[in-house]
């Protein structure tokens, strides 16, 4: 019998279990009141629907009904850098931790480990098995709840702060997702992980942008990682004081866990990424706003072409670091935003005419 744990390493994970699809998952029932709160914010495809006009992501056994496990594997991306709670320079922006690799696109380094990990899976099966068996693998973009999979494969419990929690690896990590027809439920037999939360609420009240109505649940449309990464245009004003020096995505419910603390993890586990991949680039790091508000097109196809951050777009970022340079509150960045609001893009020039504004008050 295929010992997934192992093949699951041998393809590079951290981490790996199986959910039964047979199973009741009552987190997917939150989802609809999610969508209809209006938390999802301009993320329309996170609606999509079926036939029937089911909730893809909220009937994942009507969505897939051929599959019968979902093998879910993590890999961990942390690396040993400062957290963005320890940076405080005024003339510097915070770029998500995830976000550091300048080659490496995360959705292509979990896909391609989640491809070596299926063929073992496919092989450990007799060969008249192979042509029946039907998988398909995912990472962010299929029309399921990748944490709450997570969840009932043993890699950790759905925190306060919406993330999944490994209690040996925090939760930098990112997950993939192979389902399969296969049922696979007594390769990794294991509960899901108990919630280890307590009552701890560092998460809810380190959040800036008042992003959690309550434990658990995340009105994305406050979220800092959606303003910067997924919300085109404007930014509603009234969020724009909370961003901080944040310039792409936001790490800051993360920082603050507990569970991600040097301590907690050099007691559990080693501290960082074993994927080669995930190497830093110096300059991504808590970046200078000044370069990245002034980058040039073509720099930013240069160092963003294969990363995570092209997902912004190159107007995108500009109005990010622009924001977090008027909320820098650093004079010396006067003249740089006079010369922004002249900008060619219109949703740079506005955003420069905001900040200059909010360092006048
Ligand atoms: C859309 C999306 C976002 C949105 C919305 C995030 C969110 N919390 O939903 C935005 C852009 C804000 C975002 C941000 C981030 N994301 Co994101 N995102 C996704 C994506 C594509 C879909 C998530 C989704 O459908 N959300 C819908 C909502 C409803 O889900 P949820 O908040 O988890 O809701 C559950 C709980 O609220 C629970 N619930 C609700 N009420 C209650 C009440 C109780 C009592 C309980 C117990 C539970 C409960 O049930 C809900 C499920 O129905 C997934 C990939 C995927 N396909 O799953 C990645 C994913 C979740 N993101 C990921 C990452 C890494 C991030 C960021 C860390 C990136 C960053 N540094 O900026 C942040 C983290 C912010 C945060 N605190 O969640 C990882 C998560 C890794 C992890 N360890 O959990 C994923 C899995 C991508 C991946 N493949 O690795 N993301
Ligand atoms: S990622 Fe940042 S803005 Fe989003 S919920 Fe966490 S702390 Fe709040
Ligand atoms: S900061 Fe505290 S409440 Fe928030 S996810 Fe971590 S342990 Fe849970």
């Amino acid at each position: 019998m295929l010992d997934l744990t192992a093949a699951a390493r041998d393809a590079g994970f951290d981490r790996c279990g199986v959910a039964s699809l047979a199973q009741p998952m009552p987190e997917l029932d939150f989802f609809p009141g999610w969508l209809d709160s209006g938390a999802a914010g301009d993320m329309h495809y996170l609606a999509s629907r079926d036939d029937q006009g089911r909730l893809k992501r909220a009937s994942i056994q009507q969505t897939f009904p051929w599959a019968k496990s979902a093998v879910v594997c993590a890999l961990d991306y942390n690396t040993p850098q400062p957290y963005s709670t320890e940076c405080t320079d005024s003339q510097r922006g915070w770029i998500s931790r995830y976000a550091w690799f300048p080659n490496t696109d995360y959705h292509q380094a979990v896909m391609s480990r989640l491809e070596r990990l299926e063929s073992a899976i496919i092989a450990a099966h007799p060969p008249a098995v192979h042509a029946n068996v039907q998988t398909r693998r995912y990472v962010d973009t299929g029309p399921l709840l990748e944490r709450v999979l997570a969840k009932y494969a043993g890699l950790g419990w759905l925190a306060k702060n919406t993330c999944v929690i490994s209690e040996e690896l925090g939760s930098w990590i990112f997950l993939g997702v192979i389902l399969a027809s296969l049922d696979l439920s007594s390769a990794t037999p294991a509960p899901p992980a108990a919630d280890r939360c307590g009552a701890c609420t560092a998460c809810l009240d380190a959040c800036p942008t008042h992003a959690f109505p309550a434990p658990y649940q995340l009105d994305a449309s406050r979220c800092i990682s959606y303003l910067t990464i997924e919300k085109r245009g404007d930014i509603p004003e009234d969020l724009r004081a909370g961003i901080g020096n944040n310039v792409f995505g936001c790490d800051i419910c993360q920082d603050v866990c507990p569970w991600n603390s040097t301590e907690v993890r050099h007691k559990k586990s080693r501290t960082q990424t074993r994927a080669p991949e995930f190497v830093p680039a110096r300059e991504l790091v808590n970046p200078p706003l000044a370069w990245l508000a002034e980058m040039s097109r073509e720099d930013f196809q240069k160092h963003f072409r294969h990363s995570p951050i092209k997902r912004a777009k190159y107007s995108g970022l500009r109005r990010n670091a622009v924001v977090a340079i008027g909320n820098s509150n650093d004079r010396t960045f006067l003249p740089l935003l006079e010369r922004l609001t002249q900008d060619d893009d219109p949703v740079v020039a506005r955003h420069a005419k905001w900040s200059l504004e909010s360092m006048s008050k």
